[in-house]
């Protein structure tokens, strides 16, 4: 599938199925001839138009609206029509079957969206909002996919390439203009231009994250030593005794998962075995099942006793998370000691103390999750997918290698991976972008999008 292959293309752009009203869409140069074909002349441009539909011998297949979106102005960028007749699937096929022997293809998935990228009408971030719009699975979601598709995402990520480019420039003229020699490592436009990317990547990273969150749900992993309480918190939040619980340290070996919806946000939280050295085969694969879920998820949540905190093993097991991976340290069984209940104020990582049998202190928690996902704040978040986040995170490789070249005056190395920065940056709006990873997106969209 090429973006732009001077086919006119077809498709249904309402689901499948009987309903009031369905809308087949076509988009390519040969518009304006169907149009008069089908329904005896080209619609006025905007102008929702009732007319019939006909067949090769004239006889009426349907009757509705025809609307005709002259390009560029159109959705795809090409000439648009649009057919709004009733909505069921024979009197539909009998359409599109007409329209395709007058010399449409039936489109491919995405095939709408990816005219319009190619065409200039949206970056790559917003066609793919489109796509998570339509697939939002809660408020917050779509909320954050609509402000993706109305380019804030795009916008961001641009600025983050102007500053880019404007730091390239500078390095590269020092290159090119040896005789004005800047020395790179304490040049302050260099160091001034490094920190500010720094800063905005790093928030951009963070609500890209919230913003994958938002259309994916969360992964929450659940780690701590044994008989601690994390599969009796795992039953808390889901509401159901799903983990066995008993007062045997040991007792969960397989990693267990639990998709919930907390306040609408869907979240997949994981159970995992005690983390302690074994001789038992089976509890040692339990814990190199629980590290390995650690290494996909997007928050931990380190259970310990509230008698004995702050533990040794806490320490231990926090230095051991992955880089970039963040936990919150949940004091679990406060029906035992005096410990508070509740997010504890100003402490890092975050602190909560709970009760997973009472249910004390679970409110906080989950509180505390929804403000991860981004939702305590009613603003800003756009949607985001992990191919953003992974790019962002590769951008910020290449600025700490950047770094590390000024620190050494190494300007022609500096230059290089700016450049390669900018790239990375570039794959989120598509201005970089590669056949393969637009059939890659696009595919995964519906028909007739
Ligand atoms: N008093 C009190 N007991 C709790 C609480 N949470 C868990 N327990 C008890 O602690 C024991 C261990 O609970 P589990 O949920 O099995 O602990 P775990 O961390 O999953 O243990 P392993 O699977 O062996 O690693 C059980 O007897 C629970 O009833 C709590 O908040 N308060
Ligand atoms: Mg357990």
């Amino acid at each position: 599938m090429t973006g732009n292959d001077g086919d006119t293309i077809v498709a249904r752009a309402t689901p499948p199925g009987r309903g009031g009203v369905a809308v087949v869409r076509v988009s390519g140069p040969r518009v304006g001839a169907l149009a008069t074909a089908i329904i005896g002349s080209l619609p006025v441009p905007r102008r929702a138009t009732f007319t019939r539909f006909r067949g090769a011998d004239g006889q009426v297949l349907d009757e509705g609206l025809a609307l005709y979106f002259p390009q560029p102005g159109s959705f795809t960028g090409e000439d648009v029509l649009e057919l709004h007749g009733h909505g069921g699937d024979v009197v539909v096929a009998r359409l599109i079957q007409r329209l395709q022997a007058l010399g449409a293809r039936a489109a491919q998935p995405g095939e709408f969206s990816r005219r319009a990228f190619i065409n200039g009408r949206m970056d790559l971030s917003q066609a793919e909002a489109i796509a998570d719009l339509i697939d939002a699975r809660s408020e917050a979601a779509a909320r954050a996919a609509m402000r993706s598709l109305a380019g804030e995402f795009g916008r961001v990520v641009h600025a983050l390439v102007e500053a880019t480019t404007e730091l390239r420039v500078h390095v590269e003229s020092a290159i090119d203009f040896p005789d004005e020699a800047i020395d790179i490592a304490s040049d302050s436009a260099v160091r001034d231009g490094l920190a500010r990317l720094d800063t905005e990547l790093e928030s951009t990273l963070a609500s890209a994250h919230r913003g994958r969150a938002l259309r994916d749900g969360m992964q929450v992993v659940i780690i701590g030593d044994p008989n601690v309480g994390k599969s009796t918190l795992l039953n808390r939040l889901a509401g159901e005794d799903s983990a066995i619980v008993t007062e045997i340290p040991g007792t969960t070996r397989d990693t267990l998962r639990e998709d919930l919806i907390i306040d609408g946000m869907p979240l997949q939280v994981v159970d995992t075995a005690g983390l302690r050295d074994s001789d038992d085969a089976i509890e040692q694969e339990g814990v190199r099942r629980a590290w390995q879920a650690v290494g996909h998820c997007d928050r931990v949540l380190l259970v310990t006793e509230a008698a004995t905190a702050p533990s040794a093993a806490e320490a231990r097991i926090l230095a051991e998370l992955p880089d970039g991976l963040d936990a919150t340290v949940i004091r679990n069984k406060i029906d035992l000691s005096d410990h508070a209940a509740g997010l504890i104020p100003a402490t890092e990582p975050p602190c909560i103390g709970v009760s997973a049998t009472t249910g004390e202190g679970l409110d906080g928690l989950r509180e505390h999750l929804r403000s991860l996902m981004g939702l305590a704040d009613a603003g800003g978040d756009y949607s985001a997918r992990q191919r953003h986040v992974d790019a962002l995170r590769r951008a910020g490789e290449h600025l700490a290698t950047a770094q590390r070249q000024a620190d050494a005056g190494a300007a022609e190395l500096m230059a290089e991976e700016l450049a390669h920065l900018q790239t990375a940056l570039g794959e989120i709006t598509g201005e970089v972008s590669s056949d393969d990873l637009l059939g890659r997106i696009f595919s995964t969209f519906c028909i007739g999008k």
